[in-house]
């Protein structure tokens, strides 16, 4: 676990730094077996990182941040990233990109992230995933609800991003949201990239941007065991956006699960590529 406390270009409640070391402080309470996929992380072993701290723009932490994911990877490990805001991702999934040409980015998020530039900046919050565009890797996101005038028509030309919005789940009984969640995911390695304002408000209030009406925990945590049971390559992930408050810390419990899970369900993969002997 790799702990980001970043905040440059947080636009409004700011407080995302905080994210991390609250993320880790509530794993120590939450249950370590994890019921959804029937497994538990301590059995694999996990090691937390110092945290990488740097007050520069988001260029310079994605070139300090770059080689540490890539150490990782190179050392067939399963790296989980705590944000920190969701701009700290270009790195990480940089690494990722160069070792995976194939790599996949599944996407939970309110917003697409897919501006050119927001506020003076093409690095921002705002601009990360059209950046990871740049490094030709595909995107499939999901929760969206949030999207501006250039991103809809982006979306509506651009065929390597896909999407499930909101609407769409919020439509279907709960039970067939995981498939529609799913349908339209491209094969290929996976980087999980999980701003926690795609999830409903009501399971995680604690962000800055929050937006009404997002994905629930059943359809986010039966779409990671979809993923496991259907044995895709995980390849890192990260848990973004937690901005922690007095007398909420039902957030910070909400974010430490659903990381456990993340990495229950990546450390399996991992597993699952040791066994069958295949170095990617
Ligand atoms: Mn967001």
């Amino acid at each position: 676990m790799v702990p980001v406390p970043y905040e440059a270009t947080t636009t409004y409640e700011v407080g995302t730094a905080r994210g991390p070391a609250a993320i880790l402080e509530a794993s120590r309470q939450v249950e370590f077996w994890d019921e959804w996929l029937e497994d538990e992380a301590v059995r694999f072993g996990v090691r937390t990182e110092e945290p990488v701290v740097c007050d520069g723009p988001p260029e310079e932490l994605a070139a300090i941040l770059e080689p540490r994911i890539g150490a990782i990877l190179d050392a067939d490990r399963f790296p989980l990233v705590l944000g920190g805001e969701h701009s700290l991702s270009l790195g990480p999934i940089r690494a990722a990109a160069r070792r995976h040409p194939d790599l996949v980015v599944l996407h939970l998020d309110a917003h697409p992230d897919l501006r050119d530039a927001y506020e003076g900046t093409r690095f921002g919050h705002g601009c990360v995933m059209r950046r990871v565009l740049e490094l030709g890797v595909r995107i499939h996101s999901f929760g969206i609800r949030a999207v501006s005038p250039e991103e809809r028509d982006l979306l509506a030309a651009e065929p390597r991003v896909t999407t499930a919005p909101a609407r769409e789940l919020l439509a279907l009984p709960p039970a067939e949201r995981p498939e529609r969640v799913l349908a339209g995911l491209p094969p290929g390695p996976l980087w999980l990239s999980w701003d926690v304002d795609g999830l409903d408000p009501a399971v995680v209030p604690a962000t800055g941007t929050p937006e009404p009406g997002g994905v629930d925990w059943f359809t986010v945590s039966e779409v990671l065991r979809r993923l496991d049971a259907a044995g895709r390559e995980l390849v890192g992930a990260e848990v973004l956006e937690l901005s922690p408050r007095p007398g909420q810390h039902g957030s910070d419990f909400a974010c430490a699960r659903l990381a456990h899970r993340m990495l229950v369900a990546g450390l399996r993969s991992l597993e699952r590529r040791a066994a069958s002997g295949s170095r990617s």
